[in-house]
């Protein structure tokens, strides 16, 4: 049971979760930080602040992702620690430190896969319109220039973003992230559309400025339906479900995959969205729709769906009793078959799941060790669906676990731990857990060791 010669294993992080050093060497404030600020907001009242203090430990932090033996690791940057205000002048302490990171990624023999926005978004940029702002995607365009120019030279593996149906739906939308707004349907829409836009002029100008060949991709969430059954119907229904727009948010995949990857908004979200929709220019569905190399998802649970009346999909709530993670999020394995699965077949791009892994209870032992059997169970299942997928055709070249050590998981502060690595927030002494050593063998047999 080995995945393809080549298979990218690797473990993903995202900058304001992990470095802190939040108010330090010239970075400026980004979203998050000031989000944090405000009681209520933040499980705890906790922020990024010192997080896993990383920008200080990285060192360490590298060493240790070389003793799990992962071939790639997947960071992201902090844009307003390149660029205080979002534009303009640049930081050089800051761009120093991903100078810094990379190169000793490399030396460690860890490519990385470097995603240049994972939602903490410059303060300065909010303050003029943020994502509503006509201009915000020449500013994400000229942030890029900025960071490719500086990286392109080692870095080849670039993402646009990170999960847009949630910094928009959740920051823009429900107000549960930062920035915090409750926008209606036609600005929440316009957010959507300029974010559009700023993946598609990033990737221009990756192509443009990189100094090596480069894959070009982004990391999306993979919103998937599986079927209740083999049933041909609800294999349909199920990929129905996927790939429609039925709620006047935007937390489904083709109002951000289709003008991205089909050059068009699909048809049904712009009935349901009617004069809500975004004013479309001449030229916009041309730089949204930019050719990529990859398509990365983050996929974490799914819903079971089956052909209801004429064959419309009917969600089925998960049994009383099904298994659910320390997040209440479901275990659905076969999410990493039909996720990847139906993607493939519709965008025809090679997939990488860019983020999988579970929030679990997890602390140190009497033993003095960290022990997870849930989630070694858990990646076990997940992976061999994965697995399955690749078999039956799907093109999978990666997997990043999510994530390397415990992490400041948004909203919910440190109160999950989604590591493979614990850390102690106060001694910031890190313990790999027991899925560490697990995921050790799976990368070091090539996906050979589970399945067990
Ligand atoms: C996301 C984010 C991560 C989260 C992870 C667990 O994809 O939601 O990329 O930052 O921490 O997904 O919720």
């Amino acid at each position: 049971m080995n995945f393809p010669k080549g298979f990218v294993w690797g473990v993903a992080t995202a900058s304001y979760q992990i470095e802190g050093a939040a108010r330090e060497d010239g970075k400026g404030l980004s979203i998050w930080d000031t989000f944090c600020l405000k009681e209520g907001n933040i499980w705890n009242g906790q922020s990024g602040d010192i997080a896993c203090d990383h920008y200080h430990r990285y060192p360490e932090d590298i060493e240790i992702m070389k003793q799990i033996g992962v071939n790639a690791y997947r960071l992201s940057i902090s844009w307003s620690r390149v660029l205080p205000n979002g534009t303009g002048k640049v930081n050089p302490k800051g761009m120093a430190f991903y100078d810094r990171l990379i190169d000793q990624l490399l030396e460690a023999k860890i490519t990385p896969y470097v995603t240049l926005f994972h939602w903490d978004y410059p303060e300065e940029l909010y303050c003029r319109g943020g994502w509503l702002n006509p201009d915000s995607s020449d500013w994400f365009a000229e942030y890029t220039k900025v960071v490719v120019e500086k990286l392109s030279d080692r870095v080849k593996n670039w993402m646009t973003m990170n999960e847009p149906q949630v910094f928009i739906n959740h920051g823009h939308h429900h107000g549960t992230h930062a920035p915090g707004l409750k926008l209606g349907t036609a600005q929440l829409l316009r957010t959507a559309h300029n974010t559009l836009l700023s993946h598609g002029k990033a990737v221009q100008t990756i192509r443009a400025y990189s100094k090596s060949a480069c894959n070009v991709g982004l990391a999306a969430v993979g919103v998937v339906f599986t079927p209740a059954t083999d049933k041909p119907a609800d294999i349909a229904a199920a990929r129905q479900a996927m790939f429609s727009v039925t709620n006047k948010d935007v937390w489904n995949n083709t109002w951000w995959m289709d003008p991205m990857l089909v050059g068009k908004y699909p048809e049904d979200g712009l009935a349901l969205f009617g004069a809500d929709a975004p004013a479309i220019r001449e030229k916009d569905m041309a730089i949204i729709h930019q050719p990529l190399d990859f398509l990365g998802l983050n996929i974490y649970y799914g819903q079971t769906v089956r052909a209801g009346k004429e064959g419309q999909p009917e969600i089925i709530p998960d049994p009383v009793g099904h298994p659910i993670t320390f997040y209440h999020w479901g275990v659905n394995p076969q999410t990493l078959y039909w996720g990847p699965k139906n993607f493939f077949e519709r965008y025809k791009l090679p997939i990488y799941i860019t983020e999988n892994g579970m929030a679990n209870v997890d602390w140190v032992a009497l033993d003095g060790k960290v022990h997870d059997p849930q989630r070694i169970d858990f990646l076990n299942r997940y992976l061999l669906q994965l697995f399955k997928a690749s078999k039956d055709g799907a093109d999978i070249r990666g997997y990043f676990q999510w994530s390397l050590m415990d992490n400041f998981e948004w909203a919910s502060g440190y109160r999950e731990r989604f590591g493979m690595v614990y850390v102690d927030y106060t001694t910031q002494q890190r313990i790999p857990k027991d899925s560490a050593y697990w995921y050790k063998d799976v990368i070091a047999s090539n996906g050979a060791a589970f399945g067990k």
